[in-house]
This record gives C-alpha cells, sequence and structure tokens, in this order.
C-alpha cells in the first residue's frame, strides 16, 4: 500500500493517475493548502518543500512529481520504456519540459488571469502568450505521435492535468486540435477519470467547447 499525500491541482493529479493506470493499492491523505496543511512538520517531513504530492512507500518517501513518477514507473515496470532506448529519453525530455516549463508557466498564467486579473497586464500577456506558445509545442508533437513519447507514458501523466487546466489559461483547446484529440481520448480512461477525482470529492474531467 502507498501513501499518496495530495490535493486537488494538476501536480497532485499526475500521481494520483498514474497509480490508478498502474494498477497500484494506494491511501489517499489530503493536504488542504488552502488551509496550509503543507506547513504541518509531519508533511515537511516528507515533503521539505512544503508541496504536494508526495508519496511514502514503507520507508521511502518521495517528493517532486517528476521523481515520482520515475520511482511508481520503475516500481511497476510499466509506462516508462527501457533504460537508455531512444523512446526512454523522449520521454524523460517531455517530463522534463513539463516539470521545468509547461508546469511552472501555466502555474504563473493560472495565478495572473485567473486568480488576480486586472493587476498585472503585463504578466497576463507574458503568461498567456507563453500558454499559448506552449500549447502550440505539444500541438505539433503530437500531431506526430498518438501520445508524447510513442506509447502511454508518465510523460503524458505529466502534461495531461496540467492542459486540463485550459479554462483558467484562456486556452481553447479548438485551435489545438492534436491538443484535443490526445486529451479527450486520455480522458475517456478509467484511470484519469478516478485518478482526477483524487482527493475524492465528485471532481470531474473538464471538457472543452464544442467546435460551433
Ligand atoms: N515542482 C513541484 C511543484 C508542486 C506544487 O507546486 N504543488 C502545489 C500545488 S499544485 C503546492 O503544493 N502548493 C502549496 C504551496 O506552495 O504552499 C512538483 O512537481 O511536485
Amino acid at each position: 500500500m502507498i501513501d499518496l499525500y495530495t490535493w486537488g491541482t494538476p501536480n497532485g493529479r499526475k500521481v494520483s493517475i498514474a497509480l490508478e493506470e498502474m494498477g497500484f493499492e494506494y491511501a489517499v491523505h489530503p493536504i488542504n493548502i488552502g488551509k496550509d496543511d503543507q506547513f504541518a512538520p509531519e508533511f515537511l517531513a516528507i515533503s521539505p518543500n512544503n508541496k504536494i504530492p508526495a508519496i511514502k512507500d514503507g520507508d521511502q518517501t518521495v517528493f517532486e512529481s517528476g521523481a515520482v513518477l520515475m520511482y511508481l514507473a520503475r516500481k511497476s515496470g510499466q509506462f516508462l520504456p527501457a533504460e537508455g532506448t531512444p523512446e526512454y529519453w523522449q520521454t524523460l525530455e517531455w517530463l522534463m519540459w513539463q516539470m521545468g516549463g509547461y508546469g511552472p508557466m501555466l502555474g504563473q498564467a493560472h495565478h495572473f488571469l485567473q486568480f488576480n486579473p486586472g493587476l498585472s497586464p503585463y504578466a497576463e500577456n507574458r503568461y498567456h502568450t507563453e500558454a499559448q506558445r506552449l500549447t502550440g509545442v505539444l500541438d505539433k508533437q503530437l500531431a506526430q505521435s498518438e501520445f508524447l513519447a510513442g506509447e502511454l507514458s508518465i510523460a503524458d501523466f505529466a502534461v495531461w492535468p496540467w492542459t486540463s487546466r485550459f479554462d483558467f489559461q484562456r486556452i481553447d483547446l479548438n485551435n489545438y486540435p492534436n491538443v484535443k484529440r490526445w486529451y479527450l481520448e486520455l480522458a475517456k480512461r478509467p484511470g484519469f477519470i478516478k485518478g482526477y477525482d483524487q482527493p475524492a470529492s465528485g471532481n470531474t474531467i473538464p471538457m472543452p467547447a464544442t467546435d460551433a
């Protein structure tokens, strides 16, 4: 049994989706980041940067969602191709792209466009432009590949939950047909549906507007 410390955010959902898709049994420990649970000493002992998600597997703790996804892929032997193959490196490229760019930039887009609109036109423009650029990069990759790195992988688990916040980013997925195709295909999977709603509170996957 793996202990998952999480909240209903894109970074948290990456790991609950992975746990579902890999078929692990896990216990969810909600860390309400709106109520500062992430600063509790018991949680900081597992995740010293006071952020979800983190896991505990026996004596092993892992924080940082990219590291958690790699840990789970290795433990399950799934969703990360054999080490050293071109597909392995391609999976890590897109995982690092998410961890270093897509996630952090979209996180800022959420702050300025969704939570603090009107306060900083410069920041709103900067992060909206970056959200559009990054979604364009994703669209180009998905035009030539069903999933980010050939087969379904931890790279898709990392990126998809961020794409699902397209409304916060003021992104119309109809303008990115390959992203929309990939997003909707994954949204049908039971592992994504259940993993999206962790901690369980009745959250359903957002659907893009239908084409006019
Ligand atoms: N690089 C980290 C980012 C994690 C992160 O930003 N988590 C947010 C929720 S999505 C959080 O816990 N925020 C609480 C805080 O900053 O105090 C990861 O990928 O695990």
